[in-house]
């Protein structure tokens, strides 16, 4: 019987990613996200390519009533899920502690950390009701180290490098396998949202060196979620080569 997954985030970047690499394993793919016309064509490209279902759900993480409605009412025919991926995340702006957004700041950690624990929370009756399950959070090289004008942004990943050991203690009893993957920086929509559309901002960012494509991210995912039941990655920190760290990249 085929197998499926949940991925938040998955209009673009690496939650498109993770859905187009299990699709393409014969996976059925519940695919979330605020923009319902990405998520609409993803699902019928996929359906349509590789014979899978896929249901888009769309809602905004943030939102604690509208997350519980749109998984508490998951279709029954849904409700086996096997693997939960929180990737919906973003940064906003980088700027000195004194002088970031109280806005960004808010949007941050009520996405990142509160939207990843709403998700969560409402996925988990499922997966209790199996007693079976795998969550993969996406941490970040952010969740363990701070850097500069990285403030909020730091802050919220280290809080899902907490989340992700806290879950993964107190789900024991259900069989459940907590996996964090920290990447470093990858070529996403991520820098255009951090630097609000600037388009030159974000290409810097990547300048002159091979960063982490979205693609790289859905594999290294895809083997730790096909491991034998009784194995289960922890925690994973995955950069480029020309990456060693938070502050070190050879351009
Ligand atoms: P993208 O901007 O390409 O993708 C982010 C995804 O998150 C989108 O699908 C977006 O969908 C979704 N999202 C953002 N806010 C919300 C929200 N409030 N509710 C629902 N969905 C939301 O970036 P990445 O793929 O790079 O980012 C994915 C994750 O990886 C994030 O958690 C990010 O912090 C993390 N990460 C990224 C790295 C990088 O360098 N790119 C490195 C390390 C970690 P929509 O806009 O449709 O809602
Ligand atoms: C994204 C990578 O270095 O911008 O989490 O924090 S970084």
């Amino acid at each position: 019987m085929s197998k499926t997954i949940l991925i938040t985030g998955a209009s673009s970047g690496f939650g498109k990613a993770i859905a187009e690499k299990f699709a393409a394993a014969g996976w059925n793919c519940i695919i979330t996200g605020r923009r319902a016309e990405r998520l609409n064509e993803l699902a019928a490209q996929l359906s349509r390519q590789y014979s899978i279902r896929v249901l888009p759900l769309v809602f905004d993480v943030q939102d604690r009533d509208a997350v519980a409605t749109a998984i508490g009412q998951i279709p029954a025919d849904w409700q086996q899920i096997d693997i939960l991926v929180n990737n919906a995340g973003l940064a906003l702006g980088r700027d000195p502690f004194d002088q970031a957004s109280l806005n960004d700041w808010d949007t941050m950690i009520n996405t990142n950390v509160k939207g990843l624990m709403y998700v969560t929370k409402a996925v988990l009756p499922y997966l209790i009701n199996r007693q079976k399950g795998h969550i993969i959070n996406i941490g970040s090289t952010a969740a363990k180290e701070v850097y500069k004008e990285g403030n909020a942004y730091c802050a919220s990943k280290h809080a899902v490098d907490a989340l992700s050991k806290a879950m993964r203690i107190d789900l024991l009893p259900h069989h459940i396998k907590v996996t964090a993957i920290h990447p470093g920086a990858a070529e996403t929509e991520f820098s255009m949202v951090r630097f609000k559309g600037d388009q030159e901002k974000a290409n810097l960012v990547y300048e002159g060196y091979k960063a982490l494509q979205a693609e790289d991210i859905a594999e290294i995912l895809f083997y730790a979620a096909n491991l034998p039941e009784h194995v289960c990655i922890n925690d994973l920190v995955v950069t480029c080569l020309a990456q060693a760290n938070s502050y070190y990249t050879h351009k």
